[in-house]
């Protein structure tokens, strides 16, 4: 008898021996729900989704796909190759018995199961990853010799962009500080960037890393909240801890709620120094500067988003790159000569709570940044990517920031726990470009089979291999240390902790200015200690009066004067920090265009428009399916304003019978047409967060009745192409500032 005919004999005699085989009852013989079982090869790997070409640990190329277990040809097998018969039903003493201990299949799926989880990364454990091109562009070549800044040098990355408080669940669009790693694979070894969208950080010497994430992180007895600094321990460390109060005040400005990934600024906080061919030195801070501008939501945006979609970001970067909508950067250097005392125009430039203002050093840039393609795998590739600081190819060398020497410790000794031992480097996502020849040896997770016998130097029996060599090598700069005591102290300069946090406040313009007051009020508002607010105040009044009179009011407590020696020095504003007043390309922005159960005439036409000019046009109808003869994308029950950068209204669709309850219409608006309230909750949203809103048709009397057809932003066209040219010139200044309140200078 075949194999397969003994099993089916072995299986209708258990059957037949206890009760009769009930169809669809789970475990009695039938599948309720039949599978497409017949054998066929599953989908081929996405196009160029493969993790880069790898190289082992012992310099060779495997060429393997390193994806070998992910789902590849038409048979489920064990771990071990074994072809697996059924997989839904554990091995027991009778269909009614106890599961027996022999069922190998059983205890490995679940055993793999109970260990699937590692630990969540202790700081930016939320984020998200994506694959790019880094591209030289050869205006560094003077100042450092890595080969990947050369003109025309193509380097593949991997980008992982987080948020730093939350846990891994936790909503994008919370308020706080960015991280935007990069990864450069360069010939030359790898190169870590690791860098946050803020510019300086909480505090200047790493050993205080543990108090600032401690009074950040929820309260440890109750652990709430998640992902927010608007509570206690935040402000009892920030307010106690002054060095902190530029890191805290660029959190409460716009910087702190990003409108996507995209539209985000990327700074390597500390100062590096660059060594070219002939050895001379430089020192260089480094900056991203997004192509689309620095664009951010607005607090309500924030807050209503981390409800409707808490993967805001992560979905808008992944669809991006989807639609070919490719994000970039251009990387830019602030260049400073390499003097003995490390300072620029007056500024320490080893104090990462510092900035060199980019109107006293220009930011050059040198090399653009392309990210084109999605992990095929989240675990296995942004979950298990590891960011290292010392991570630095020939030409790029770190500098004695405190903050930056303390994690060059803190980077490989976290991913000893994080990633189970000390090979996460042949994890396929850390894999180097360059070729590896080092002799570590063994340890957990060892997966490179290293021929030889002799890992060790000197050594004859492996012939002396390998050699050390000056050809291309990453060499230690000779830099003089000062013969100095051996202390735990910082440089006198350190010690002013208020004249660049005055100088940002001064440099927002008006609206940002009032974002930045409601968001301490906001922040400080949920504290429950009165002292911590207090407290806060008077940082505050060290700052600016005004910002510390209005945060005040809105708390309804005194404002205090500044502290005793703090004068409050006079400063250039730097325009460059304000993320308003210029213009940007409009690409993937998304148009809501609100059409009636039989589309709207023009709509078509626009939303073709719409998606020539690089932006995603999303049919918004009463229900699903077809609109007149567009596809409905979303109905007004999925769609919600804070999904949308502008809204064009072509049709006034009546209230349907599951719409919410209406309101009255606005007094004095022009009452005409009975509109569905979830359509007027989306234009009084938009309308609210400042984004362009217009209608042609019989989408006018639906402006009109809400009453915001005069206001600034709010265009009333004759068609729709009309409307979409108008549309473009707002979408440009990213969103219509001028509805919002501007009672600061
Ligand atoms: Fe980090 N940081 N950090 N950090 N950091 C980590 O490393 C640390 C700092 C930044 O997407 C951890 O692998 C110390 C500044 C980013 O995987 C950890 C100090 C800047 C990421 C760590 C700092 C950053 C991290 C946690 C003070 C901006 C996410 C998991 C001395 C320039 C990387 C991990 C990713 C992650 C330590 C300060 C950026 C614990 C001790 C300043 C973007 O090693």
């Amino acid at each position: 008898m075949e194999a397969r005919k003994i099993v089916d004999a072995v299986k209708d005699a258990v059957e037949n021996i206890t009760e009769p085989t009930v169809p669809g009852v789970p475990g009695s013989g039938t599948p309720s729900v039949e599978e497409p079982t017949t054998p066929r090869e599953p989908l081929p790997p996405k196009g160029d989704q493969g993790t880069p070409k790898s190289v082992t640990p012992t310099g060779f190329d495997t060429k393997a796909p390193p994806t070998t277990r992910g789902q590849q040809g038409a048979f489920l097998t064990t771990s071990q190759g074994a072809r697996l018969r059924d997989t839904d039903h554990s091995l027991k003493a009778g269909p009614r018995g106890p599961i027996l201990m022999q069922d190998h299949h059983f205890r490995e799926k679940i055993t793999h199961f109970d260990h699937e989880r590692i630990p969540e990364r202790v700081v930016h454990a939320r984020g998200t990853g994506v694959h790019g091109t880094f591209t030289g562009y050869g205006s560094a070549e003077a100042i450092t010799s890595a080969g990947f800044l050369k003109k025309g040098a193509e380097t593949q990355v991997f980008v992982r962009f987080s948020t730093v408080l939350g846990s891994r669940g936790s909503a994008d669009t919370v308020r706080d500080t960015r991280g935007f790693a990069v990864k450069f694979y360069t010939a030359e070894g790898t190169f870590d960037l690791v860098a946050n969208n803020i510019p300086v950080f909480f505090i200047q010497d790493a050993i205080k890393f543990p108090d600032i994430i401690h009074a950040g992180k929820p309260h440890p007895d109750r652990e709430i909240p998640q992902a927010q600094s608007a509570h206690d321990t935040f402000w009892d460390f920030v307010s106690l801890h002054t060095e902190a109060q530029h890191h805290a005040m660029w959190n409460m400005s716009d910087r702190g709620i990003p409108r996507s990934y995209r539209h985000m600024e990327g700074f390597g906080v500390h100062t590096f120094r660059l060594v070219n061919d002939a050895g001379e030195t430089v020192l260089v801070k480094f900056h991203w500067k997004p192509k689309l501008g620095v664009h951010s939501l607005v607090w309500e945006e924030a807050q209503l988003i981390a409800g409707v979609d808490p993967d805001f970001h992560r979905r808008d970067l992944y669809d991006a790159i989807e639609a070919g909508a490719y994000p970039e950067y251009e990387l830019g250097v602030q260049v400073f000569p390499d003097t003995p005392d490390e300072t620029f125009a007056g500024i320490d430039l080893l104090d990462p709570t510092k900035i060199v203002p980019e109107e006293l050093a220009e930011v050059q840039p040198i090399g653009r940044l392309v990210l084109n393609r999605n992990p095929t795998n989240f675990f296995a590739e942004t979950e298990q990517v590891a960011f290292h600081l010392g991570n630095l190819p020939p030409g790029i060398d770190v500098t004695n920031d405190p903050l930056l020497q303390g994690r060059l410790f803190s980077y490989v000794d976290t991913q000893l726990t994080r990633l189970g031992g000390p090979n996460f480097s042949q994890i396929p996502v850390n894999r180097p470009h360059a070729p590896v020849n080092d002799m570590l040896r063994d340890g957990f997770h060892q997966h490179a089979v290293h021929a030889g016998v002799a890992p060790y130097k000197p050594n004859s029996l492996d012939a002396g291999n390998p050699f050390e060599t000056d050809e291309k090598s990453f060499a230690d700069l000779p830099v003089r240390i000062a013969e100095a005591p051996k202390i735990r102290a910082n440089p006198v300069s350190f010690d002013d902790h208020y004249s660049q946090v005055r100088l940002f406040w001064q440099s927002m313009t008006p609206v940002e200015k009032e974002h930045i007051v409601s968001a301490y009020t906001f922040e400080l508002g949920k504290c429950y200690q009165q002292a911590i607010k207090e407290r806060q105040l008077r940082c505050l009044a060290n700052i600016d009066p005004e910002l510390c009179a209005q945060v005040a009011a809105g708390l309804g407590l005194p404002a205090p004067a500044p502290s005793e020696g703090v004068a409050l020095t006079e400063v250039a504003p730097s325009p460059a920090l304000s993320q308003i007043g210029q213009e940007w390309p409009p690409d993937g922005r998304i148009i809501g265009i609100v059409v009636g159960p039989d589309g709207a005439d023009g709509a078509g036409s626009v939303r073709e428009a719409v998606q020539a000019a690089g932006m995603l046009p999303l049919i918004i109808a009463p229900a699903g399916g077809h609109a007149g003869g567009l596809v409905v994308q979303r109905t007004f029950n999925t769609a919600r304003s804070v999904e949308f950068d502008a809204i064009l209204v072509a049709d006034a669709p009546a209230p349907a019978a599951d719409a919410l309850p209406a309101r009255d219409a606005k007094a004095g608006a022009a009452a005409t047409v009975a509109v569905d309230p979830r359509v007027r909750l989306l234009i009084e949203e938009a309308w609210r967060h400042g984004k362009p809103v217009g209608a042609w048709g019989d989408g006018v009397a639906v402006l009109q009745q809400a009453g915001i057809s005069d206001t600034p932003g709010v265009f009333l066209a004759e068609s729709g192409p009309g409307a979409f040219t108008t549309l473009q010139q707002f979408l440009a200044r990213h969103r219509v500032w001028e509805r919002f309140p501007a009672t600061l200078a």
